[in-house]
Formats: C-alpha cells, sequence, structure tokens
C-alpha cells in the first residue's frame, strides 16, 4: 500500500480518471483512426463514432472489436439536434478525450465549451494558414511551398484552437490536389497519435495565454527550406 496517495495526474491539462480513455468521431475512411490505434499510444478507445453511417472507417474500427455508433446528422432537423445526440452518446463512454479524425461537421458552441480542451483535430494545412475546407486546393493556388498538417485544441474559433504539433512537407510545382493530399496524410499519420501519446503521458501544457507546450520535447535545429537546390 502507498503511505501516501498520489492525485492522478495532478497539476496536468486533465485531472480526470477517465483521461486516458479516448472516443474517436470519423466521417471517412478512417486512416488516422487506424494511424492511432496501430501507433499504441496508452490511450483506451472506448467507441468510434460517425456521422456518416457508410463511413469505412466503422467498419475496420468493427473489425477491431471496438464499440461503435453511427449518429446520421441528415436525420436531424437541426445542428444543435444533433450535437445533443452526439454529446449524450459521447458521454455515455465517459471519455477523457474526443479526437476528431476527418470528422466533417462542425460542432455547436455548447457542446465546445462543455469539453473544453478535451477535444483534439487534425487539420490538413499549417494553421493559421487555411482554415476550413479544400486546404490543399487552396495551398496550390496560393503557391506556397511548404504545407502540412496541425494537430490543435479544438474550440469555437473554426480551425482556430491552440497547436499542439505541426507536420511540414514540400510543395512540389506538379503537385496536384492529390498527391499533395497524400504526402500530408504520411505527415499526419506521425502527428496525431504522437499528440495522443503526450496527451497520455500527460506531457500537455496550457500557459496562461492557452498556448499549448510540451513538457520535455527536444528541440529541432534543422530547418525545411522548400524548393531546394538539388537537382
Ligand atoms: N467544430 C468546432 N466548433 N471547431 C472546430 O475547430 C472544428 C469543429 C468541427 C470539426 C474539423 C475541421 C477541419 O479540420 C473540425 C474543427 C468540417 C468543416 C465544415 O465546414 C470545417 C472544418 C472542419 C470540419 N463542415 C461542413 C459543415 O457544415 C460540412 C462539410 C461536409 O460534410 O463535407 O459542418 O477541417
Ligand atoms: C485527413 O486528411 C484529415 O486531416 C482531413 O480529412 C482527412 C481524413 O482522412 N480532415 C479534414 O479535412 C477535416 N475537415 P482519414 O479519414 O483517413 O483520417
Amino acid at each position: 500500500m502507498n503511505a501516501i496517495a498520489e492525485p492522478e495526474n495532478a497539476g496536468e491539462a486533465h485531472g480526470r480518471a477517465a483521461s486516458k480513455s479516448a472516443v474517436i468521431l470519423i466521417s471517412g475512411r478512417g486512416s488516422n483512426m487506424q494511424a492511432i490505434v496501430e501507433a499504441g499510444t496508452g490511450a483506451d478507445v472506448r467507441a468510434v463514432i460517425s456521422n456518416r453511417p457508410d463511413a469505412k472507417g466503422l467498419e475496420w474500427a468493427r473489425g477491431q472489436g471496438f464499440a461503435t455508433e453511427a449518429i446520421d446528422h441528415t436525420a436531424f432537423k437541426t445542428r444543435d439536434a444533433f450535437d445533443a445526440a452526439l454529446a449524450e452518446a459521447i458521454e455515455r463512454y465517459d471519455a477523457g478525450i474526443i479526437l476528431l479524425a476527418g470528422f466533417m461537421r462542425i460542432l455547436g458552441d455548447g457542446f465546445i465549451r462543455r469539453h473544453e480542451r478535451r477535444i483534439l483535430n487534425i487539420h490538413p494545412s499549417l494553421l493559421p494558414a487555411f482554415p476550413g475546407l479544400h486546404t490543399h486546393r487552396r495551398a496550390i493556388e496560393a503557391g506556397v511551398k511548404v504545407h502540412g498538417a496541425t494537430v490543435h485544441f479544438v474550440t469555437s474559433e473554426l480551425d482556430g484552437g491552440p497547436a499542439v504539433i505541426q507536420g511540414v512537407v514540400p510543395v512540389m510545382p506538379d503537385d496536384t490536389e492529390e498527391t499533395l493530399a497524400a504526402r500530408v496524410l504520411q505527415v499526419e499519420h506521425r502527428i496525431y497519435p504522437q499528440a495522443v501519446r503526450w496527451w497520455v503521458e500527460g506531457k500537455i501544457e496550457f500557459n496562461a495565454a492557452g498556448v499549448v507546450s510540451v513538457r520535455g520535447t527536444g528541440v529541432i535545429t534543422d530547418s525545411m527550406i522548400s524548393p531546394g537546390t538539388a537537382q
């Protein structure tokens, strides 16, 4: 018996007993969900929920033995009614963290506030560049030479919450939306599991301004310059 019981995760961003448990929200393929599961982050995935009943990722999740639910947003008259049904489902799993993994429905303020600092999203751009949809097309149109993905906490400002980790890829002169999306997806599969692992380990901190830092992470001393000079 321990003489002194340590409060679990004291002083960290999350203090609840269920902090290692996660619910994953998807809308489609679910490759980020798969990357998180296969990386073995230490998160206990309690359920996978999709707003699209035909999401490919649901089949994979079922095959893994996860609890799955489809909450079809088209079956609800209002966004609030969908949000309420989603909130009710998530509540039942008592998750410490909610992971948006290619989840395509904007969530209402009430939902966000209720789960403040407990919702992570992966967004396919280097935020604050290109919030919203069609990020790869917009990056190509803008002519940026680097692009990438951001894992961030979700706030009521769309794609505006604090970043946890970002991954950078070059934009090639002959890129199409598809080739660029595929390159970004590779880096997504590296950074999302990393962010989840940090959360599970209790390493994520918020400063007074709400900016996130990760305890014990190293400094990157090299830079990426794009385009490069090699032929
Ligand atoms: N909810 C809130 N409140 N805040 C955020 O930052 C959110 C969010 C819900 C999802 C993911 C986000 C992304 O990474 C995300 C962030 C969907 C849309 C969107 O316009 C925009 C951003 C994101 C996800 N969705 C349309 C809608 O009307 C539907 C589009 C569709 O079904 O294809 O909700 O990019
Ligand atoms: C990913 O590229 C993710 O960043 C993006 O959709 C893809 C989902 O792939 N998310 C958004 O665009 C959110 N609006 P996945 O289902 O294979 O993880």
